[in-house]
C-alpha cells in the first residue's frame, strides 16, 4: 500500500509524522525520530534562545486525552540550526517548527534557521500556553503582518500552525489571509487552548501552570480538528495541502482525516504515550484500512467525504 504524501513538493515516505512537541525536543528525541518509522522530523518550537518552559507537573494524560502547558521549553534557535544538518543522515523530510514570544523572535529564529535550509518551516501560530501571551492565530492581522514580514525571510517552504476556530467566519477570514500570503501548507490543529482538566478526588488541578488550564490533546479533540481540516479543504479547494493533527489513535482516524482533506497527518499525545513504535502500528492498520476499502494509496481518498 502507498502511505506517501507529497506536500509543497516535498516526499514523504510515510503520511504519519511527529506533531511539534511530541518527543522532538532534545537531540537525542529528534535522532529517534529519524531512526523509527515517521514519515518526517519535526522540530519543538524553537525560540531564540534556550528556554527550560513552564513549572512541572505540565503534561498530564488520560483516558480521553491529553492536557498540557509546557511553556515553549526548547534548545534555542542555535543549537537546532547545528543539529539539523546531521538529521539529515535519515533520509527523510525536516521539518523546522519556529515560535516566539513577539514577532522580533520569529524573524530572529527565521534567519538563524533558514540558514541550514530545513525541507520546510512550519510557523507556530497557536502556543495556548504563554501567560499573557494570546495566541496570534486568533488576531488575523497580527497573523498577516508576522507572515508577511517572514516571507520575506524564510526561502524553503513555508506552512502555518494554527489554532482550532469554531466558526465558518473565523476559517474564512483566516483563510483569504492565507490565501493572499501564498503558504505553502497548513497545519490543523493545535491544542484545544485553555482547557481544564480536574481531579475530583485529590481536588486539585492536574497540572501546575495558569491555574491548571492548558491545551488539549488526543481523542477528545477529533471532531475539532475534523472540522478545521475539512473546513480549510473546502476554502482552499484543495489547493494548499494541509497537515491534519488531533485525535489520532488509530489508523481509522488517520483515514478520516484523509478523507476530510488531509494531504499528511501529525501525532502528538499518542506519540507520548506509546513512544516511536505507534508509527508502525498506524502504518499497518491505515493500510489494512485502506486495503479492505479498495483504495491503492492514502493519497486517493483524500477529500472523499461524502456530504449527505
Ligand atoms: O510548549 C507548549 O506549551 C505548547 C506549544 Br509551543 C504549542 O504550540 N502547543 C501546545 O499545546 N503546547
Amino acid at each position: 500500500m502507498d502511505l506517501s504524501a507529497t506536500l509543497a513538493g516535498v516526499h514523504f515516505a510515510n503520511c504519519v509524522m511527529n506533531a511539534a512537541g511530541a518527543l522532538c525536543v532534545t537531540r537525542d528525541e529528534l535522532e529517534a525520530l529519524g531512526r523509527s518509522r515517521s514519515g518526517a522530523i519535526v522540530t519543538k518550537s524553537m525560540t531564540p534562545a534556550f528556554r527550560d518552559g513552564n513549572p512541572s507537573p505540565r503534561y498530564h494524560s488520560f483516558p480521553g486525552g491529553s492536557i498540557n502547558s509546557m511553556g515553549l521549553p526548547n534548545l534555542g534557535s542555535p543549537t537546532y540550526a547545528v543539529l539539523i544538518p546531521g538529521l539529515r543522515q535519515f533520509g527523510k523530510p525536516v521539518m523546522a517548527s519556529i515560535a516566539g514570544l513577539e514577532p522580533a523572535d520569529f524573524l530572529d529564529v527565521a534567519h538563524v534557521i533558514t540558514e541550514v535550509r530545513p525541507d520546510l518551516i512550519e510557523v507556530n501560530l497557536s502556543c495556548p500556553n504563554i501567560p499573557g501571551k494570546p495566541q496570534i492565530g486568533y488576531d488575523v492581522e497580527a497573523s498577516r503582518s508576522l507572515l508577511q514580514r517572514l516571507n520575506g525571510v524564510i526561502t524553503v517552504p513555508m506552512g502555518v500552525k494554527l489554532p482550532p476556530y469554531f466558526d465558518p467566519a473565523h476559517h474564512e477570514a483566516m483563510a483569504d489571509m492565507l490565501r493572499e500570503i501564498g503558504v505553502a501548507f497548513v497545519s490543523v490543529i493545535n491544542s484545544v487552548g485553555n482547557g481544564l482538566v480536574v481531579d475530583p478526588e485529590r481536588e486539585c488541578t492536574v497540572i501546575k501552570p495558569k491555574g491548571g488550564f492548558g491545551g488539549l490533546g488526543g481523542s477528545m479533540i477529533k471532531p475539532v480538528a475534523l472540522a478545521n481540516v475539512r473546513a480549510f479543504w473546502k476554502l482552499f479547494d484543495g489547493r494548499v495541502p494541509i497537515i491534519g493533527t488531533g485525535g489520532i489513535v488509530s489508523g481509522m482516524d488517520v483515514f478520516e482525516h484523509g478523507l476530510c482533506g488531509a494531504s499528511a497527518v501529525q501525532i502528538g499525545t499518542v506519540l507520548v504515550d506509546e513512544g516511536v513504535g505507534v508509527f508502525e502500528r498506524l502504518e499497518r492498520e491505515l493500510g489494512e484500512v485502506l486495503a479492505r476499502k479498495g483504495y491503492r494509496s492514502f493519497a486517493e481518498c483524500r477529500g472523499r467525504l461524502r456530504e449527505l
